[in-house]
């Protein structure tokens, strides 16, 4: 089917509520965004790709010692996952919460099975984890990573949870999740900070500034839900590459509009790009 180039979404951009939501609470969850015939046919390209064909297939052979799928830089990407790059719900959300002054940085592709264990509480800002004058200099801008759960995540099974308003901690040491739900940076906060653990349907995404602290909990071994599928892509406001900022294949460039083409042309991480 060839994709409906408008939009795989069915709302045009942020309410108002949901900047809020950013920056308030540092994230906003949109349940079932994506319309039906979009979510349908994204998962059925990715459950497509021979890599995910494989693993589906060989998933009975390992119930003792589940193991998830994971690719970064998730290059591999049909018409459909082309399209979250520069779709027109994306693009408004980017510029309401960052600007106009930001680029792609990297992609992933994750498939969890029944029987995984948790990601702990984390967050994912690479310019906080390392002291170069790069990285504090940096360290104050936008990255925001949009989660995509096509076919959802019930509570206790491969949930996502986040501590709203942990994105408005100063990231130091002492800053560890256990201390902030023990209440310890509640005043810096300005709010009780406590965890949510959230519930989505199918096509539904999250789109958080990587300051919050988030984690992921296990899938039982008895899940309805044989995997669960997860994609992401990241965006960084204009500057030095991230830890993981991705090379951009040729074939994409090439085929880039001048919009497209802004996202992809800044600088992709290499060891040592932060010592000079
Ligand atoms: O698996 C998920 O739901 C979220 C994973 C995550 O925290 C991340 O990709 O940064
Ligand atoms: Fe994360």
């Amino acid at each position: 089917m060839a994709p409906d180039l408008h939009s795989l979404f069915r709302i045009p951009g942020p309410s108002q509520a949901d900047i809020n939501s950013f920056h308030n609470d540092g994230y906003i969850a949109y349940p079932n965004v994506f319309t039906d015939q979009a979510r349908q046919a994204l998962i059925e390209e990715i459950e497509g790709l021979e890599q995910v064909r494989d693993y589906v297939r060989q998933l009975p052979d390992l119930q003792g010692d589940p193991k998830p799928y994971f690719i970064r830089p998730w290059n591999d990407r049909g018409p459909y996952a082309d399209q979250l790059i520069d779709d027109p719900f994306i693009t408004s959300l980017l510029r309401a919460t960052i600007g106009d002054d930001y680029h792609y940085c990297h992609s992933a592709l994750n498939i969890a099975p029944r029987g995984i264990g948790p990601l702990r509480y984390h967050q994912d800002h690479h310019h906080w984890k390392h002291e170069n004058p790069v990285n504090l200099a940096e360290r104050e801008k936008y990255y925001v990573q949009i989660l995509y759960y096509l076919n959802g995540f019930t509570r206790g099974d491969r949930n996502l949870k986040v501590i709203p308003g942990s994105h408005r901690v100063a990231p130091t040491e002492d800053a560890t999740p256990d201390r902030m739900l023990a209440g310890e940076f509640d005043a810096e906060a300005g709010r009780p900070l406590k965890e949510k653990r959230l519930e989505l349907p199918p096509g539904s995404m999250v789109y958080i500034n990587a300051r919050i602290f988030h984690g992921v909990e296990p899938k039982p071994a008895d899940s309805p839900q044989p995997y669960r599928i997860f994609n992401i892509d990241i965006f960084k406001e204009a500057g030095p590459p991230h830890r993981y900022t991705q090379e951009i294949p040729a074939e994409w460039l090439a085929g880039a509009s001048p919009a497209r083409k802004k996202l992809f042309l800044r600088q992709a991480y290499s060891e040592g790009c932060w010592a000079s």
